[in-house]
């Protein structure tokens, strides 16, 4: 139970995740609001501080983590026919939501350059660490590409200078990161990067499909415990900006593969009864014995429901590309022009 002593309070940015004052006191109402939940929740962006970025990259080297190199090997074998789609030489930019690492990004500029093209790329990300990883890679691998770093927070507003010289423009939402929202607020993510988009420009959209119950548990369950520690790692983020007291250490990591859900469920589970001071997020939260805190959920898709999804934002579904296993898919759609009135 979250109980408010006093408001939040604003100050100057304490993390790379947040550029201006405005920005933080934003952060922790967002945090307040989520925490008065019940259960209560930390929204699972706030794992994306430096550490947590690390982390995550460890965890797409797990052997149990199957998303990552399933996706990497599913774009590396189509990224010639995605380019061809989204306009071939006349492709004049990439825009990654979420670059994370930017590992996978590489394939797609390389076939566009094969293709004739000369693309710029713009790296998107919540992390500072995460944009500098990505500057980092491209500069090794395709030091002719022109890299933009927008350090943005895309779940809340997305503004994208428009492309340059008239160009087609390829946004990439990738991971399976939509899988983190409900519909209706994947729904508005998608329709936020439509309206940045000309008509006619594609989104390809990576999502993780529904498949053995068992292989999707063990890559959020890997047996070196760095999702664990990943999990863990989101109450160190918000202690950060938040000034407050989480001991990570008496959390402990769950995460079952709701089957009737299609999800992973991240949560952090006390071991004892604790109360946390919030900090200048306000007040305290008292949590009884295994009153848990849930940090993610991650959806597993059929195709229809993502093509639903990409329908319901305003784009018409042009290609869907599916891993041999079955357990990863990309969808590209294309913009359609606004209704108006957004
Ligand atoms: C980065 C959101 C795609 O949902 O699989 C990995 C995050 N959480 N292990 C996912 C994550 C636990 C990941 N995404």
């Amino acid at each position: 139970m979250l109980r408010f002593d006093q408001a939040p309070g604003s100050g100057p940015a304490r993390t790379a995740t947040l550029a201006s004052g405005d920005a933080e006191a934003e952060a922790l109402w967002e945090l307040r609001t989520a925490l008065q939940r019940t259960p209560p929740e930390v929204p699972c962006k706030y794992f994306y501080d430096d550490r947590g970025s690390e982390l995550f990259e460890q965890i797409t080297r797990l052997p149990e983590y199957y998303p990552t190199r399933t996706e990497r090997a599913l774009l590396v074998a189509q990224a010639g026919a995605i380019v061809e789609e989204a306009g071939g030489a006349r492709l004049s930019e990439v825009v990654e939501l979420g670059s994370g690492a930017a590992s996978k990004t590489v394939a797609l500029l390389e076939a566009a350059l094969r293709s004739g093209g000369r693309p710029r790329y713009v790296a998107v990300d919540i992390s500072a660490h995460a944009l500098a990883r990505t500057r980092e890679l491209l500069a090794k691998a395709r030091p002719e590409v022109p890299v933009d770093e927008v350090l943005a927070d895309y779940t809340k507003d997305l503004r994208l200078l428009p492309a340059l010289g008239g160009g087609r423009r390829l946004a990439l939402f990738l991971g399976g990161t939509i899988g983190n929202d409900e519909d209706p607020e994947a729904i508005r993510l998608l329709e936020r990067i439509r309206n940045q988009l000309a008509p006619g420009d594609l989104l390809l959209l990576g999502a993780n499909l529904v498949t053995d119950p068992a292989v999707i548990h063990a890559a959020y369950n890997d047996s070196a415990g760095v999702t664990a520690e990943f999990n863990r790692n989101i109450l160190r983020s918000v202690n950060a900006l938040a000034r407050s007291t989480f001991d990570p250490a008496q959390f402990e990591h769950y995460a079952p593969y709701v089957v009737d859900r299609q999800r992973i469920e991240m949560w952090l589970v006390p071991r004892k009864d604790l109360v946390v001071d919030l900090g200048r997020i306000g007040g305290r939260l008292e949590l009884r014995r295994w009153e848990a805190i849930r940090t993610e959920i991650s959806r597993r898709f059929t195709r229809e429901q993502v093509t639903h999804l990409l329908e319901m934002a305003g784009f018409s579904p042009e290609r869907w590309l599916e891993s041999p296993d079955g357990r990863f898919g990309l969808a590209l759609g294309r913009a359609l022009a606004s209704l108006g009135g957004l």
